[in-house]
């Protein structure tokens, strides 16, 4: 916590915050049947992707998941636009064809939310292994889930890293489910991050709710792969507030599982941390709470106001065209 100036715990605190409204918000969206196609919330995990890309620039490379709405905002992607592209709006960041589970900004390093599970780990490498080829000290995060380490692609794409001293960031989100499966049922290591002795990389496991847990660890990892000293696996343990998708009645969740998780708000942890520790005002959080609610609404607006996109754009962007 010494480390950051009062500035950057507020930014750090607006960044939470924003994510958690904007999520609040589109579950309320979605149940109005304003949004198509499938969401899935992050509420609940904002420490994890704050925690990592506060230490990014645009410069740098994230990969996403299908829950990758957190991702896009801690990497700066601009809120209306995201919103856009949930309503399936012109104005969205793909032009509202993406929607929720595809929105990217290559240009603020965010290379797309993905609904191909384990699908980020090979992107992962290939921009790892471009920033490393064009000489360039960027470094790539990729994210992705419990139930994603699962998948032949991560083990190939973290063997590959390894092999090829790649500056790649391997961050799993372990929320304890891979849609109702617990982590317990579908895992056979005690860590997910125990995973990275067969790799032969540096492997942590931290609180997913601690945001100075998880930006600790990350900073560690991401300084290795920026000096050229290879991959990393860093797990955060946490939970998701909401179901899998908007809909899910969450017959896994148990009520005492969800008082736990609101004893372990990321949010509220932070604030209460700040605040003991007299680091910023109880009125400056309040402010910024305030501003995110604006923020969002003013997205809800723009969003509503933007049109659909032309029948004739319905396949530009779509097919890349070959001279
Ligand atoms: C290759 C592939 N297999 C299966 C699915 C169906 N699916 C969507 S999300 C999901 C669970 C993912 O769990 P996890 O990686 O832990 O991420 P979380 O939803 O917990 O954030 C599954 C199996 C898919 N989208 N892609």
């Amino acid at each position: 916590m010494a480390e950051l100036s009062k500035d950057e715990l507020l930014e750090i605190y607006e960044c939470m915050q924003l994510i958690r409204t904007f999520e609040d918000r589109v579950s309320g969206l979605f149940a109005e049947g304003k949004l198509p196609g499938f969401v899935h919330l992050y509420a609940g995990e904002e420490a994890i992707a704050v925690g990592v890309c506060s230490h990014l620039t645009d410069d740098d490379f994230i990969t996403s998941t299908h829950r990758g709405h957190g991702h896009c905002i801690a990497k700066g992607v601009e809120i209306n636009p995201m919103m856009a592209e949930l309503y399936g709006k012109e104005t969205g960041s793909c032009k509202g064809k993406g929607g929720s589970m595809h929105i990217a900004d290559v240009d603020k390093g965010m290379m797309g939310a993905n609904g191909i599970v384990g699908g980020g780990g090979p992107l992962a490498c290939g921009s790892g292994l471009t920033a490393k080829v064009k000489g360039t000290d960027q470094v790539t995060i990729c994210f992705f889930g419990d139930g994603a380490s699962e998948q032949g692609t991560m083990h190939e794409a973290m063997n590959l890293a390894k092999i090829w001293k790649l500056p790649v960031v391997f961050v799993c989100e372990n929320n304890g489910f891979a849609e109702s499966t617990p982590v317990g049922y579908h895992c056979s290591a005690k860590d997910i991050s125990d995973r990275a002795t067969a790799y032969n990389m540096p492997g942590f496991t931290v609180d997913g709710t601690d945001f100075f847990a998880v930006h600790e660890a990350a900073g560690e990892a991401i300084a290795r792969a920026r000096q050229g000293e290879g991959p990393s696996l860093v797990e955060c343990k946490g939970f998701r507030y909401y179901g899998h998708f908007e809909g899910d009645a969450k017959a896994y969740y148990t009520e005492e599982m969800v008082a736990d998780f609101k004893k372990r708000d990321p949010i509220g942890k932070f604030r209460q941390g700040v605040l003991d520790r007299n680091l910023v005002s109880e009125a400056e959080l309040d402010k910024i709470d305030a501003q995110a609610k604006q923020t969002i609404e003013d997205a809800v607006k723009f969003a509503e106001e933007s049109a659909y996109p032309a029948l004739e754009e319905c396949l530009t962007d779509v097919y890349v065209a070959y001279a």
